[in-house]
């Protein structure tokens, strides 16, 4: 093995070792549905690692879209997607047919 692919590895193995243990550990799963045009509630104590899954239970096509681009999930009536939470921070959110639809994700490390 030459020198530069074991400092390569070596590298690798640090920054698995640096990362976060959210990163690596199993997030949860929450449910946000749209229904009335309008979202449900949004889950308190958010942590970077979870998943989000919207559902659109709702008769019409919905988004669900952030602020800052980080996710944009369209659905048709009755599907549902789902958003892996990558960030911390808050993280406003829109339908982007429907810009009375908001809500604010709030993602701690
Ligand atoms: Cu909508």
């Amino acid at each position: 093995m030459r020198a530069t692919h074991r400092m390569l590895l070596a590298l690798a193995g640090a920054a698995l070792a640096a990362a976060p243990a959210p990163l690596l550990a199993a997030g949860k799963t929450y449910v946000v549905t749209m229904k009335a045009m309008a979202f449900g509630p949004v889950p308190a104590g958010l942590r970077v690692g979870d998943t989000i899954v919207w559902v659109n239970d709702d008769f019409v096509r919905h988004t669900a879209t952030a602020a800052d681009k980080s996710f944009d999930v369209d659905l048709q009536p009755k599907a549902r997607g789902r958003t892996v939470l990558t960030k911390a921070g808050a993280i406003p959110f829109i339908c982007r047919f429907h810009p009375g639809m908001k809500g604010v994700l709030r993602v701690a490390k």
